[in-house]
């Protein structure tokens, strides 16, 4: 585990500081968006000039969320955020670890300022050369309880409004599967304790996170778990895959798969899972695993795809057909278990 906690250089930077540019992730989620508005409301209670973009489209139901904060989608309003990233003195990239591979397009963006950059970020191999100063913790359960200790050791917790308070227990929650998996420190919950306090509206968060999905979005799952999802009992894992076609049947928007892949892992006996999503350019899959015993997918993604992420969660991409991606995860699965029993 590596941490790199600059928070004094961090707290220097931002005092320097006027015109602020927050960058979260591509397919932003709840802890890359949680954390652009507890960090941006936070520079803007400073005094600070802020602008919160994102490279594609948010998903409904953050969107919700966010309330009267404004978050760019570059997608949408590329001119103008090229505009504003012209006059930033400071850029703060959060909830990832790679400019380069992050978050598509506004990479040119992030690399045409001059100015220094922090990052604030969970993921493992975060690309440190690429910022000035950095809190990044790749044990931290996710983004927004770094900058929860970012605030409360800046300001103290009395900083904390209960906008910000609700958008970091957004994260907390969303990274944590509701606070089932991941680092589970005492920490974490003092935190959620302290969020309360400040006015964290816990169960406004969930009612528009958690259970606002669209109908399109609750019929694919249910034809994801019912059609498409295979189950390897001797290897303790399943996977689904899902094609163009069958996105487009259910109406698929940005977001709609989301938590997916962790869905089999409910099954008693399963322990590993995989998700296989068709796009335009070549297959995205997401990898899931349990606990510290189970599959490291970061090595896996990076082994038999391409792509990274956490121990127990991981992204990669494949370029060959489904059923070419399909027969090099059970192999994989396969060589791992071989490993394993040695
Ligand atoms: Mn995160």
């Amino acid at each position: 585990m590596a941490e790199y906690y600059d928070t004094e250089k961090i707290a220097a930077l931002i005092s320097a500081s006027s015109e602020i540019m927050l960058v979260g992730h591509t397919n932003p989620d709840g802890d890359s968006v949680g954390s652009l508005i507890a960090m941006g409301c936070f520079l803007e209670d400073m005094g600070k000039r802020v602008m919160r973009v994102v490279p594609n489209e948010l998903p409904r139901p953050l969107k919700s969320v966010k309330g009267k904060v404004k978050i760019y989608e570059f997608v949408s309003s590329e001119a103008y955020v090229r505009e504003r990233a012209r006059g930033c003195d400071l850029v703060i990239c959060m909830d990832f670890n790679d400019i380069s591979s992050r978050i598509g397009a506004l990479s040119e963006v992030v690399d045409g300022c001059e100015c220094p950059r922090i990052l604030i970020d969970h993921h493992l191999n975060p690309s440190l050369s690429d910022f000035s100063a950095a809190l990044s913790d790749t044990s931290a359960s996710s983004t927004c309880y770094l900058v929860y200790k970012l605030i409360t050791g800046m300001a103290g917790a009395e900083s904390i409004t209960p906008r910000m308070a609700s958008a970091i227990y957004l994260g907390m929650a969303t990274d944590t599967g509701k606070f089932s998996y991941g680092a589970l420190t005492p920490d974490l919950f003092r935190a959620v304790a302290v969020l309360v306090e400040r006015g964290a509206d816990i169960m406004a968060v969930d009612m528009a996170v958690f259970n606002s999905q669209s109908e399109g979005r609750m019929r694919l799952v249910g034809f994801a778990l019912s059609e498409k999802m295979v189950v390897l009992h001797g290897r303790r894992a399943a996977y689904i895959t899902l094609t163009v076609g069958e996105l487009n049947r259910f109406g698929h928007k940005s977001g709609d798969t989301e938590g997916l892949v962790n869905m089999p892992m409910q099954i008693e006996g399963i322990d590993t899972s995989a998700l296989f999503l068709e796009t335009g350019e070549g297959i995205k899959i997401s990898l899931r695993s349990r606990g510290a015993d189970g599959l490291d997918v970061n090595t896996f993604a990076r082994t038999y795809f391409t792509g990274g992420g956490h121990r127990n969660a991981a992204g990669a991409k494949s370029f060959v057909s489904m059923d070419e991606t399909v027969s090099r995860f059970i192999e994989g699965l396969r060589i791992e278990d071989e490993k394993r029993r040695g």
